[in-house]
C-alpha cells in the first residue's frame, strides 16, 4: 500500500472511531420519550413484588417515586451547599439529590484544575493570604445567591471562609470562583454571606473578637482593645466583582456577632445580625476560669445587631469613616450618632436570625432557649423614633424588649434556624430535638403565631434551607435539613462518617423525609435553593482563548497553526493548542534552570469537550474546559525526561494525547 493512501485510510479510520464515540454519548435530556403512566393505568406487573422483595413501606414508595429522575431528566431545581471545612461548595439536583458538581473556592482541587498552577488562580488564591501565609484551606458556611428585587437571579453565588474571614465570589455562567477578598481588620467570619435585596452589598459579620487588624493585644484587655464588626462588601454587578474600595465596616462590641440577614421590601436598607457571648467570656479554663462555653452562657439575654447599612453608606460617603488598614470603618460613637447601630436583646445564645419573606418579622432562635422570638420590624422602628432604650456598657442603644418583641412560640430544644415556603409557614432546626418544627407565621396578632408539628430527623439537624426559601417568594415543595453525626444510618466507612443531608417534601400540605443523602464530605452547613431554569450557564467558553477569570478573549490565545515555543534568555514561552487528541506541541524542550511560561488554549467549542493537563514530577494540574486559555509558570530545576498528558478520557484515542517535556542537563 502505498504510504499517502495508508495515511488516508488511518485518518478516515480515526474520523469513524471519533465519530462513533461521540454519537454513543448520549448527552441531552431523553429524546424518545416513551408513554407515561397514566393516574388509573396498571404499573408494571413485577412493580409490588420488587417492593415486596425489597421491605419497601407505603411511605417508601412514595418517597423513591417523587425522588427518581429518570435518565437524561433534569432537576428542578439546584441547591448551592457549603462544603463546610473542606473550603468548597457542592451543588445537588434537587429533588434527586444527585451530586452534580463540587466547586472549588478556598482549597484546591486537582481534577478541576484549581491551585496546582494555574497562574491567574493562584493570583486569586493568594488575594486571600494572611500576612504572607498561604492560606489553601477554608470552613465555608453560608453560600447566598445573588439577588435582584429579592428574589434569586441566577448570576452569582457568594461564600464566606470562616476560618480566615474571606469572602469569595463565583460566576453561575462558568460555576467557578472569580474572586477572594480578604477582610483586614478581623480573623474570623460566620454571619456571612448574605445579600442586600439587590445585591448591592454582601453582608458579613464577624463571629469571635480580636482587635481590630488582630493585632496582639493581651486577653486581659479584652473589653477594652477587642472588638466586633460588620462589613458591608460592595459588589458590582458588572464587573462581578467585590469592590474593596468601596466597602466598608461597622465597628461594633466585642459580643460575637453570629448569622445575619438583610431586611427586605418594608425593611429594606436594614440588616439584622444576633450574638452571643454579650458576657465577654475569653475562657482560660487552664487559669481555672470557668470555660468559654460557660461563661458564655451565663446571661438571660444576648443581643440582636440591628443595623442601617444605608445610612451607613451614607455616613461613609459624608467621610465620617476612618480608614483602619485600607477598610472604611464607621467607628462606634459615629455609627451611634448616625443612627446606624442598635441592639435589642434576644434570649439565650441565639443562633439564627432569618427575615420573613414579606420583610416585616426577625425570626430568632435562642439555643439554648425553646422558643423562636419574633420581632416585629414595626415596633423596632417605633422603638427607635421614640428613643426607647438604654445603653449598653459601650454606649449603644438597646431597645427595649418588650416593646420590639412581638411574638413567641415554643417550639422544642435547640431551635437554630428559620426557613419559609409560600403557605404562610416557618420551619425551623431543632438541633437537641433532631427534629424540625413547622409553625405559623402569624400577623400583628401576637397569638396568630403557632406552633403546628414537628418532625423527627434522623440526626442533630444545623441549618435547613427551602426552595427559594430566603426570597421573597419562596416556592414551598421542599425543604432540605442539613445534619452532622450520622451514626449508623450509612454502611461503615471507617470512624470518620460523612455528614448528611435530608431531603423533606412539604408540598400540599406533606411533611416527610423522603431521601438521606451523605455528602462525602464536610459538614453542609447552610444551602440555598434555586430554579435551575434561572440559570444560564454556558456549555462552553464564548470565544476560543476564553481567559474564564477576566470572562474576556485572553492575551495568550492560541489558534491552530500559531502554536510555537519562543526562547528569550532563559525564559522559554509556550503556546500550546489542545484537540481531541493531540496538544501541539509534543515535545517541549528545555534546559535546566530555565523559567518555562506555558499558556494551552483548547481550541474545541463542542459541549463537554474538556482537556485536562497533567505534567509529572511538578504539580501541574490544569483543566482546559472547551475554549479556555491557562498559563502556568514553572522553574525548571530538575534536568529529565517527563510526561505530559490529557487527564480527561477525551476520545478513543485519549492515552495518545501527550507530550515529553525534555529538560537538558
Ligand atoms: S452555622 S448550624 Cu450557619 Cu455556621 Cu448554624
Ligand atoms: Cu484530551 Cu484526553
Amino acid at each position: 500500500m502505498k504510504p499517502a493512501l495508508k495515511r488516508t485510510l488511518m485518518i478516515g479510520l480515526l474520523a469513524l472511531l471519533l465519530a462513533g464515540l461521540i454519537a454513543g454519548c448520549n448527552r441531552g435530556r431523553r429524546d424518545e420519550t416513551p408513554e407515561p403512566v397514566s393516574a388509573e393505568g396498571d404499573l408494571p406487573a413485577n412493580a409490588l413484588q420488587i417492593a415486596a422483595e425489597r421491605g419497601l413501606t407505603p411511605d417508601d414508595i412514595n418517597a423513591a417515586l417523587k425522588t427518581f429522575m429518570p435518565s437524561g431528566q433534569w432537576d428542578e431545581y439546584l441547591m448551592f451547599a457549603s462544603g463546610g471545612h473542606s473550603g468548597n461548595m457542592m451543588v445537588i439536583g434537587i429533588p434527586s439529590m444527585r451530586i452534580l458538581k463540587h466547586i472549588a473556592v478556598f482549597t484546591p482541587e486537582a481534577w478541576q484544575g484549581y491551585g496546582f498552577g494555574a497562574r491567574d488562580i493562584e493570583e486569586m488564591l493568594d488575594a486571600g493570604n494572611v500576612n504572607g501565609v498561604k492560606i489553601r484551606m477554608g470552613d465555608t458556611h453560608h453560600p447566598a445567591l445573588s439577588e435582584t428585587e429579592g428574589d434569586y437571579d441566577g448570576q452569582y453565588v457568594f461564600i464566606n471562609d470562616k476560618a480566615s474571614a474571606r469572602v469569595a465570589v463565583i460566576d453561575l455562567r462558568d460555576f467557578e470562583t472569580k474572586q477572594i477578598v480578604k477582610d483586614p481588620n478581623i480573623i474570623s467570619n460566620h454571619g456571612s454571606t448574605f445579600v442586600t435585596p439587590n445585591t448591592e452589598y454582601v453582608v458579613q459579620g464577624a463571629q469571635y473578637a480580636t482587635p481590630l487588624g488582630w493585632e496582639y493585644a493581651p486577653i486581659e484587655e479584652y473589653e477594652e482593645k477587642y472588638r466586633g464588626l460588620i462589613t458591608l462588601w460592595k459588589f458590582n454587578r458588572e464587573t462581578g466583582r467585590i469592590v474593596p474600595e468601596e466597602s466598608f465596616s461597622i465597628e461594633a462590641p466585642p459580643y460575637w456577632q453570629d448569622l445575619c440577614d438583610a431586611g427586605k421590601l418594608v425593611s429594606d436598607g436594614w440588616a439584622f445580625c444576633n450574638s452571643f457571648n454579650t458576657e465577654m467570656a475569653t475562657g482560660g479554663i487552664e487559669d481555672g476560669n470557668p470555660p468559654i462555653e460557660a461563661g458564655a452562657s451565663q446571661r438571660d439575654m444576648d443581643y440582636l445587631h440591628i443595623f442601617n447599612w444605608q445610612r451607613a453608606e451614607a455616613a461613609v460617603k459624608a467621610g465620617k469613616a476612618e480608614m483602619i488598614n485600607g477598610m472604611a470603618v464607621l467607628r462606634m460613637p459615629v455609627a451611634v450618632e448616625e443612627g446606624v447601630l442598635y441592639l435589642a436583646p434576644e434570649p439565650k445564645s441565639p443562633h439564627g436570625a432569618d427575615v420573613t419573606p414579606d420583610g416585616k418579622y426577625i425570626v430568632v432562635s435562642g439555643k439554648l432557649d425553646p422558643h423562636v422570638t419574633i420581632y416585629a420590624f414595626d415596633k423596632i422602628e417605633q422603638a427607635i423614633a421614640g428613643g426607647n432604650w438604654e445603653l449598653d456598657p459601650f454606649g449603644v442603644p438597646v431597645l427595649n424588649y418588650d416593646a420590639v418583641k412581638h411574638a413567641q412560640i415554643e417550639l422544642g430544644l435547640g431551635p437554630l434556624h428559620s426557613i419559609f415556603d409560600d403557605q404562610g409557614f416557618g420551619y425551623t432546626s431543632l438541633f437537641l430535638d433532631s427534629a424540625v418544627a413547622k409553625w405559623k407565621v402569624g400577623d400583628e396578632d401576637p397569638e396568630s403565631w403557632q406552633m403546628v408539628e414537628k418532625l423527627p430527623v434522623q440526626y442533630n439537624i444545623g441549618h435547613l434551607t427551602a426552595a427559594e426559601g430566603d426570597t421573597v417568594s419562596p416556592d414551598g415543595k421542599y425543604v432540605v435539613v442539613l445534619n452532622k453525626w450520622s451514626v449508623d444510618r450509612f454502611a461503615p466507612v471507617g470512624p470518620l462518617l460523612p455528614q448528611n443531608i435530608q431531603l423533606v417534601d412539604i408540598s400540599d400540605g406533606n411533611f416527610k423525609v423522603i431521601y438521606d443523602m451523605a455528602m462525602g464530605i464536610g459538614e453542609p452547613h447552610n444551602a440555598q435553593i434555586i430554579k435551575t431554569d434561572k440559570i444560564n450557564a454556558w456549555t462552553a467558553y464564548p470565544e476560543v482563548g476564553w481567559d474564564p477569570i477576566k470572562q474576556e478573549k485572553s492575551e495568550y490565545a492560541t489558534l491552530p497553526g500559531e502554536e510555537r515555543i519562543e526562547r528569550n534568555g532563559n525564559t522559554v514561552e509556550i503556546f500550546m493548542t489542545s484537540v481531541r487528541s493531540h496538544f501541539t506541541p509534543e515535545r517541549v524542550r528545555v534546559k535546566k534552570g530555565d523559567h518555562v511560561i506555558w499558556h494551552i488554549t483548547n481550541i474545541e467549542t463542542a459541549h463537554d469537550a474538556t482537556h485536562g493537563f497533567q505534567l509529572g514530577g511538578h504539580n501541574i494540574s490544569l483543566s482546559l474546559e472547551p475554549g479556555e486559555t491557562v498559563t502556568f509558570e514553572l522553574d525548571v530545576s530538575n534536568d529529565g525526561t517527563y510526561a505530559y498528558y490529557c487527564t480527561e478520557f477525551c476520545s478513543a484515542l485519549h492515552l495518545e494525547m501527550m507530550g515529553y517535556l525534555l529538560v537538558e542537563p
